[in-house]
């Protein structure tokens, strides 16, 4: 009998225009004539969050009445959302009524849209990962809850200022966010400190209890995440911590202001700001404690949330699930054994047992320098109990290691919990991967790289355990909202079901032959292109040819992404220039990304490419033929706008280092051609459209690995065989492009031929795959000057793109790890 939320909205858009003058009248005390369009625009968000809590309420209700359907719990510490309000008025399906409302205001949507802060409560791919995973639970209608931190600051903003990277704090809610939904009536208490008391309970039992804390509140903020055309939100949960006391008028008598307030800073500094690193472990205390934070609040919640949907934790892993994004939250493992223990009772087995059945984890990355180690010291400090239960279950799984490995003393040292050495550390990947019932990795080589490398002890031990998800992306953020031309081709040409089922795609192979559909993709690459241009000229004073084929590299800044090779290549053509051999097609090399603030080696190649740029398009002979644009401050809308504009992709990871890559798929989604290495999701790419239509260069992941093994890789000597490659370096080394500064890019010089900061010399094989680099790139361009054939192969890339959903990467998850079911089959 209940009326569908689909059709309820069909209902309230009948009064979608008296929603937003309430709101503009009365949340936000404004009248339509003199507001101002910052204010229009928290209207309409508002007048639309009306019709999301709707569907929330609907959700809620469903959540707990239905005890069939399982809850994915995805704990993360990044969510990287970016802008909602189009997001929201394509997945709710009413476009045309809003465009209609604003224009009786003389406004348009498109005016409001960039009013709206990013919210960048993530890095970079793991948690814009998380983003699309919440958008195709939702589109797909299963129930889902986010979890992370109500970060204060986001990822910070990228300013360039000559031509190096300056951070700003990122004050994403300084106007106000008008998507979320504060409920402090489900706030919670997280401890921290303290020590760890033995006592004797009732029963005589011999009993831990967790005593003399320092304790702070979580509250909760919640935004809802909608799914295409779907009935059911996710919820995105955001934890803000508060002060149980944030005012203490005892110490501010006694004149002690700092006192006073003493518990209201340390609650505000657990949130202020989102570290900034990228697949870099830091070992921060502050770190480990927003990791607690927001783990002990979910799972509080989790708990509580079971208990009210069954009366009993006995069966938890029944109608709850809990994957790790990655070690960040794996102190979710000692904290519910703390809960089941210490609070509600059960003896280690059972808690174990719901634990483990419990709790899944998926690893993001084989960099052993992203590999999460927690001091053990510092980790016994602050979460004593924790730490207790952690060496417990340690413990525990060293006999069952035993056991398996009888004398074999390698494996206990390899896979114990602890490594031990001058300062004792916890290993987080190993504890998530003795305590998940499964472990997964984001694409078929990664996952084998776990297999084989990485996690290969807990492979030989617990095979069953571990399995592959590819990762995707949303289409409905990544092409829908990104690129509406391009949208509406194909809408026009096969029908709208690709939105919700992105294999439909493959239906356009019908026009692989069609001149005329050839032309008009090439006509919406165009209009791409030209907005991108419009862009840059208006926020960089730069103007580019939007007839150049956009060759681009965007992604966080980082050595083993390789956008060095990228800019070397780009010198080389300049020199090919130089030297009278002109291209045949003018190009534009377009680079954005962020580099951690601390990570040295990232800011100067960031300076390099803005160096080469200024040479480049200063020079009157070489800037007819190639642009360089390094474009600021890289975040999700401005993705929205860059990957739709490419012609040529890059990801040119050095095999084996990229777990998968997200962006590569999005260009992909886009029309883009990838030229790229066997590392990550590129492989299963080459897979869907076969060798023809990509670009593959460089050495596989078994001859670099085999390379450092043996040691017998000699960039030096490439650097004195290789002419080419010796004058590029040289001019580096001399300042040809920093004339001001020669000595600025010499570092860069000696890391490649010398390992002055690195391991070894050229670490990420940038020399050993430069050649094959430039040469995939003289086929490019030559396939560009044939604009049929390209238009071809950009629209088989499209129309094999299906398998890059995100939509298939949950079901897959669904399939095999959450085992849950949608709200309607
Ligand atoms: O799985 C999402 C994304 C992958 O696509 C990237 O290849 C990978 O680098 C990234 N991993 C991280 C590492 N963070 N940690 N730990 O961001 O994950």
């Amino acid at each position: 009998t209940r009326v569908p939320a689909t059709k309820r909205t069909q209902k309230s858009l009948e009064n979608l225009d008296e929603s937003f003058i309430h709101h503009l009248n009365h949340t936000l005390a404004e009248d339509s004539a003199s507001a101002t369009t910052l204010a229009k625009y928290f209207a309409l968000s508002y007048a639309i969050r009306d019709l999301i809590a709707d569907r929330w309420l609907h959700t809620k209700s469903i959540i707990f009445n239905r005890r069939d359907l399982r809850i994915v719990n995805y704990l993360s510490m990044e969510f990287l959302i970016g802008r909602l309000l189009y997001n929201n008025v394509l997945n709710l399906k009413i476009e045309k009524h809003v465009e209609e409302l604003l224009e009786k205001y003389g406004l348009r949507l498109e005016d409001l849209i960039p009013l709206e802060e990013d919210a960048a409560l993530g890095n970079g791919g793991l948690g814009r990962l998380a983003a699309c995973f919440l958008d195709s639970l939702a589109t797909l209608g299963y129930l889902s809850y986010g979890y992370t931190i109500r970060y204060q600051y986001g990822l910070f903003k990228q300013l360039i200022e000559n031509g190096y990277q300056k951070e700003e704090p990122d004050d994403w809610q300084k106007n106000g966010y008008p998507w979320e939904f504060p409920k402090p009536e489900e706030a919670v208490v997280v401890k921290f400190f303290g020590r760890s008391e033995v006592y004797t309970d009732e029963n005589g039992w011999l009993k831990f209890r967790w005593v003399d804390t320092y304790n702070v509140i979580a509250v909760p903020y919640d935004i809802y995440i909608t799914g295409y055309n779907s009935e059911i939100v996710s919820v995105l949960r955001l934890w803000q911590p508060k002060a149980i006391s944030e005012f203490n008028f005892a110490e501010f008598e006694k004149g002690n202001y700092e006192k006073a307030v003493a518990e209201k800073n340390f609650a505000e500094k657990i949130c202020k700001v989102l570290y900034p690193n990228d697949a870099f472990y830091q070992g921060r205390e502050l770190r480990l404690m927003q990791e607690h934070f927001f783990v002990s609040a979910a799972l509080q919640d989790i708990v509580r949330r079971h208990k009210k949907r069954y009366g009993t934790l006995d069966n938890l892993y029944e109608g709850e699930v809990i994957q790790l994004n990655d070690t960040h939250p794996a102190l979710a493992i000692p904290e519910l054994m703390r809960i089941l223990l210490d609070e509600e009772g059960y003896g280690w087995e059972k808690a174990w047992e719901i634990v483990s059945k419990t709790i899944a984890y998926t690893n993001h990355t084989v960099m052993p320098e992203a590999l999460e180690k927690w001091e053990a010291p510092l980790l016994q400090h602050m979460l004593p109990r924790h730490y207790q239960i952690i060496e417990e279950i340690n413990a525990r799984f060293l006999k069952d290691v035993a056991e398996k490995f009888p004398g074999n003393l390698q494996k206990i040292v390899n896979m114990s919990i602890f490594e031990e050495g001058h300062i004792k550390k916890v290993r987080m990947a190993n504890l998530c991967s003795v305590a998940s019932f499964s472990i997964n990795g984001v694409s078929q080589l990664h996952t084998e790289i776990l297999k084989q490398s990485v996690l290969k002890d807990f492979y030989e031990m617990y095979p069953e355990k571990f399995n592959n998800k590819t990762n995707g992306v949303t289409q409905r953020r990544w092409l829908l909202e990104s690129n509406p031309p391009l949208a509406r081709l194909i809408t026009e040409a096969i029908g709208d079901r690709w939105i919700t089922d992105l294999y439909e795609l493959r239906k356009l192979e019908m026009f692989l032959d069609d001149t005329s559909f050839l032309e008009r993709l090439g006509a919406v690459k165009r209009w791409n292109k030209e907005r991108l241009a419009k862009y840059i000229s208006e926020k960089l004073g730069i103007t580019l040819d939007v007839d150049s084929m956009f060759d681009i590299q965007v992604k966080r800044i980082h050595e083993y992404k390789r956008q060095l090779l990228n800019i070397l290549h780009v010198i080389h053509l300049y020199n090919e220039i130089r030297d009278g051999k002109l291209p045949e097609v003018p190009r534009t090399f377009i680079f954005a990304g962020k580099s951690a603030p601390g990570y040295r080696m990232a800011k100067l190649i960031i300076k390099l490419i803005n160096s080469v740029a200024k040479v480049v398009n200063e020079d009157p002979v070489v800037s007819k033929y190639i642009r360089v644009v390094f474009v600021p401050n890289y975040n999700v809308s401005l993705a929205q706008i860059i990957i739709p504009a490419a012609n040529v992709s890059e990801q040119i990871s050095t095999a084996g280092t990229e777990a998968s890559g997200t962006g590569n798929m999005k260009f992909m989604l886009n029309g883009a051609l990838t030229i790229g290495t066997l590392d990550g999701a590129n492989i299963e790419m080459l897979e869907e459209v076969g060798a023809e239509n990509i670009f593959i260069f460089g050495l596989k992941a078994d001859e670099i690995e085999e390379a450092k093994r043996k040691g017998k890789y000699n960039p030096f000597g490439i650097y004195m065989d290789n002419v080419k490659i010796r004058r590029i370096l040289d001019m580096i080394r001399t300042g040809y492009f920093n004339p001001d500064e020669p000595e600025l890019f010499v570092d860069i010089f000696e890391n490649l031929l010398y390992g002055k900061y690195a391991p070894m010399p050229d670490q990420y094989f940038v020399l050993a795959d430069f050649e094959s680099y430039a040469e995939t790139h003289k086929k490019i361009e030559k396939l560009y000057q044939n604009p049929v054939e390209w238009n071809k192969k950009s629209l088989l890339n499209i129309a094999r793109s299906g398998k890059f959903s995100s939509d298939r990467t949950i079901e897959e998850y669904i399939a095999d790890i959450w085992k849950s079911k949608k709200v309607y089959e």
